[in-house]
């Protein structure tokens, strides 16, 4: 067997020794996996949308978004749909291919339902990708949104098993899993990962990862966040993570999950162009594009494409969908960003 064959049964003990290797080793180790497996210079965009803000009833020690802690948010009810079309309308205009969805529910109920697979088709018919983020859902909910035809759903594991408890108390651990695996069944793809900085060890990095991992199918899609801390949240004073133990995490993902999208999600915004330049060397290759994550914020579209530029990356068409809109967006932002710098320059 190659030992970059796609595996199933990871270990604590050999995750742990892939962490500590020596940087240098580490990073050759996830690029030269990534090579194998994509074009090193091709980042997929997705823009985030927040579909119905606040007032959820989970306990997310993270999250300003749940009931339980006062964080100043101004909560609002589900969107309208066609509201939801026009947002998923501008974000491709500026480029982006994939669009994400998400709601701050414990899960959506009978009555949600019919808006939201209006919303998934309403996206769709735009050509774009379409992804959910709604919670736990029912097997049912789960063949609902597939026949929609929605593209993925998003529902992270968060932490390891083992510090699970710390973070969140209101759902477990096997409930997550259990949605996933409706998700799956449905033949939805999955996009799950994890946020670091909560104040988990490194063997819970290691055990998410091998969670995530050791499913029978990896997710096409693992965000890595970074926390971003919120006033008022039990986390918001929490101490930054050294900055690379994250790069650490997106490369031992890379390495453990070859064929599968390693997003540099939440948390760019406190991180340098250098940082991220770090990252996709380490195979981050899908990001989240446009201002505004859910509640907070998220680097402005014109310092992205200009860090694309300085870097060759281009993003990543999609399967299936790729049109000359998405590609003309993208040329037109970027040639945009040299006439500015070249102006600035010359002024
Ligand atoms: N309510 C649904 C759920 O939790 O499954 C979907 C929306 S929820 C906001 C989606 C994900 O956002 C969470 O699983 C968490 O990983 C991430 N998230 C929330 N707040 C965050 C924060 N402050 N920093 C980083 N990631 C965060
Ligand atoms: C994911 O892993 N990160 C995104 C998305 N999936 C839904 C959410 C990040 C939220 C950051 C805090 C906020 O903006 O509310
Ligand atoms: Fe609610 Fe999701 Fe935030 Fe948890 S992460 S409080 S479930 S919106």
């Amino acid at each position: 067997m190659s030992s970059n064959a796609i595996r199933h049964d990871w270990t604590l003990p050999e995750v742990m020794e892939i962490f500590q290797l020596p940087f240098n080793d580490l990073i050759f180790k996830a690029q030269t996996i990534h090579r194998q497996y994509f074009d090193a210079n091709k980042v997929q965009v997705s823009t985030l949308l927040s579909i119905k803000t606040g007032a959820c009833p989970e306990d997310c020690k993270y999250c300003p978004q749940s009931i339980h802690y006062d964080t100043g948010l101004d909560k609002e009810k589900l969107l309208e749909v066609q509201k939801v079309i026009e947002k998923a309308k501008a974000a491709k205009a500026i480029g982006a291919t994939r669009f994400c969805m998400g709601a701050a529910w414990k899960h959506p109920t009978k009555r949600d339902m019919p808006y939201v697979l209006e919303m998934v088709k309403g996206v769709k018919a735009l050509g774009m990708e379409t992804c959910m983020t709604l919670g736990q859902l029912t097997q049912l909910q789960a063949y609902a949104l597939a026949d929609a035809g929605l593209d993925f759903y998003n529902h992270n594991l968060d932490t390891s098993p083992e510090f699970y408890q710390n973070i969140i108390t209101t759902r477990t651990y096997s409930e997550r899993l259990q949605t996933l695996a409706y998700v799956r069944e449905a033949g939805i793809k999955i996009c799950s990962g994890g946020i670091l900085g909560m104040g988990e060890t490194l063997k819970d990095r290691a055990s998410l990862l091998i969670q995530l991992a050791n499913l029978d199918e990896h997710p096409e899609s693992v965000p890595i966040n970074n926390l971003v801390k919120v006033k008022g949240t039990p986390l918001a004073d929490e101490k930054d993570i050294e900055p690379f133990d994250f790069i650490r995490m997106l490369a031992v993902a890379r390495i453990m999950m070859p064929k599968s999208h390693i997003r540099l999600s939440a948390g760019r915004e406190k991180m340098n162009e250098q940082m991220q330049a770090l990252a996709f060397l380490a195979g981050a290759n899908s990001i989240f594009y446009g201002d505004k994550l859910l509640t907070t914020t998220n680097p402005q579209v014109e310092k992205d494409n200009a860090l694309f530029l300085k870097l060759g990356i281009s993003p990543e068409q999609n399967q299936g969908y790729s049109d000359e809109v998405h590609q003309a967006a993208i040329v037109q932002a970027l040639s945009e960003q040299v006439n500015n710098n070249i102006s600035t320059n010359i002024s």
